[in-house]
């Protein structure tokens, strides 16, 4: 306990520090002024207080909305709005009809500012899925607003062009927030990504994926807060894209971009082409890939995003397609045949009602359709090269003989991460990491140990870094693309993944977690915390 202080003063102090050099404040007592309700007169350009200078200002609010979904009752959701204070108009771009928040196209290099307002009636917090910005900014549950209060952000854009995305992040109730309809693509341009030539304008398609389930009324309906439904994960009956259900997307006879997102709460797809193509992947989490790769199928799980390279040039118009989901084994776990087999013979289910009828985790379906429309010659031709990325190097990591280990098991009837949950403030010693290095992480999916019935697919996530995978064992099947940067990957149940993270900068404490939501939201989440030379004085002296 008295460990889990030391760092938390280190922490506390060493954030401060951070937050001061990086707003620029003199003094301590500025920084309560610095959040909370008084941001809203800040005027657009530079803050008087942290001298940082935005090239994009925008408002983002969280706030209750109704979107038409169906015929009948508009169905109640919580919903992301922006506003361009300063910058771009064309920055923020609306998905007409959906609850999902809008697109927010950025540049690398280029100086965000966003004004959170929280809206929503609890507590919350915005977390950049896959950005690589400062502790204070990343969205840490310690940061939650509650209904009325603002939070300031301010950072530079550091990533390489990719898909990424935001969506809340408060403990205990991501789970819920996002499934109200709280996410948004946040999508990264640079120089090198123009230069490969990909399909752009109507020819680049961002795809959100997601399951709901509706009541009768139209309105969303979630777990009914059963136990054993959330160590499951929520599993709707509605495959949503874009916030719609019934997709389909028109398209012409040329070459697309399709940017894919799973923003699901713990559904997994199984992505593949209705027609047996293979897949042409061009980008994963953290970016274009060197060379496109092809795949029979690809896994995507919850936080997940893939690039997708699709060419219809040889097909007639009225021809009709897929992207489908293929049927796979989730586990016992998870959603599945044997899952709904314990938990209608185990009894621990209780009267609680099984949200997997229809459509179980792991089974078979349309995600969306495609439909050719529209006759045009283009003849783009796929890229051979698309982007630098050159070859992870694991023996720059400091621990390369002994890989710090992290198991993914169930214990007491929770999901924990070496045996531990989540505590908002503690870190343990094994979870700090020296600011400067690089390090193998190694995560196993041993399951629930002896209970075979307690298999279920994890998707780690790392915050504020972009990663290696160096390697994979327990693998029995070709799902995965691990060419490319990421931040969150799929472990099924047997499989151990080794990834290789550079600490390079950006001390404090950041998140790593299970992108299931309701698996995070139950505590399968800790802190690691990234000790900079400061820390150390401030060690030595304690
Ligand atoms: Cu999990």
């Amino acid at each position: 306990m008295k460990k889990h202080d030391t760092v938390r003063d280190i922490e506390d102090a060493n954030n401060r520090r951070q937050f001061l050099k990086l707003a620029g404040y003199g003094t301590l007592g500025l920084i309560t002024g610095g959040f909370g309700p008084l941001l809203k007169p800040l005027a657009a350009g530079q803050n008087p207080e942290t001298g940082f200078t935005p090239d994009l200002d925008l408002f983002l609010t969280a706030r209750p909305g109704e979107v038409a979904i169906f015929p009948g009752d508009p169905t109640r959701v919580w919903q992301y709005h922006a506003r361009v204070l300063k910058g771009d108009k064309n920055r923020v771009v609306e998905l007409p009809g959906s609850y999902l928040g809008p697109i927010i196209n950025v540049r690398r290099g280029e100086k965000i500012r966003i004004r959170y307002d929280n809206a929503i009636p609890e507590k919350s917090i915005v977390h950049w899925h896959g950005l690589h910005v400062p502790a204070i900014m990343d969205g840490h549950p310690r940061y939650v607003v509650p209904q009325g209060q603002s939070y300031l952000y301010e950072f530079e854009v550091n990533n390489r062009a990719g898909t990424y995305w935001y969506h809340p992040h408060p403990h205990g109730r991501t789970g819920p927030q996002v499934y109200r309809g709280m996410a948004g693509l946040f999508l990264v341009s640079d120089d090198e990504e123009q230069a490969a030539g990909l399909p752009a304008g109507e020819y680049e398609v961002p795809l959100v994926i997601q399951d709901r389930s509706f009541g009768r009324d139209n309105q969303l309906v979630y777990l009914s807060g059963n136990r054993m439904e959330r160590m499951t994960g929520f599993i709707g009956d509605w495959i949503m894209v874009n916030g719609m259900p019934d997709f389909t997307l028109p398209v012409s006879t040329c070459a697309y971009r399709l940017r894919l997102l799973n923003g699901s709460n713990s559904r997994i797809y199984k992505l593949a082409w209705k027609d047996g193509r293979p897949l042409t992947i061009i980008g994963t989490d953290g970016g274009l890939l060197e060379r496109p790769v092809q795949r029979q199928y690809l896994f995507l799980s919850p936080g997940e995003r893939v690039e997708v390279w699709a060419d219809f040039s040889d097909r007639p118009v009225g021809f009709e397609t897929s992207l489908v989901s293929l049927s796979f084994d989730a586990g016992s776990m998870g959603g599945g045949r044997m899952g709904r087999g314990m938990m209608m013979g185990g009894g621990m289910m209780g009267g609680g009602r099984n949200q997997n009828q229809r459509l179980p985790n792991g089974a078979g379906f349309s995600i969306f359709k495609i439909k050719i429309a529209k006759q045009v010659h283009k003849n783009q031709t796929l890229p051979e090269k698309l982007s630098e990325i050159g070859p992870a190097q694991p023996d720059r990591a400091v621990n390369l003989s002994h890989p710090r280990e992290f198991y993914l098991t169930m214990r007491h009837m929770q999901w924990s991460i070496n045996g531990r949950v989540f505590q908002m403030e503690a870190v343990a010693d094994d979870e700090i990491v020296q600011l400067g290095t690089k390090e193998i992480w190694e995560f196993s999916n041993t399951g629930g140990g002896m209970m075979r019935m307690m298999d279920m697919p994890h998707p780690i996530h790392l915050h504020g870094k972009q990663f290696r995978v160096l390697e994979r064992s327990g693998v029995r099947h070709t799902g995965y693309v691990d060419e490319g940067w990421k931040d969150t990957v799929l472990l099924m149940p047997g499989e151990r993944i080794r990834i290789l993270v550079d600490f390079a900068d950006f001390p404090g404490m950041f998140l790593y977690h299970c992108h299931n939501l309701e698996h995070e939201d139950m505590g399968m989440m800790r802190n690691y915390f990234v000790k900079g030379p400061q820390s150390n004085q401030l060690n030595s002296s304690a």
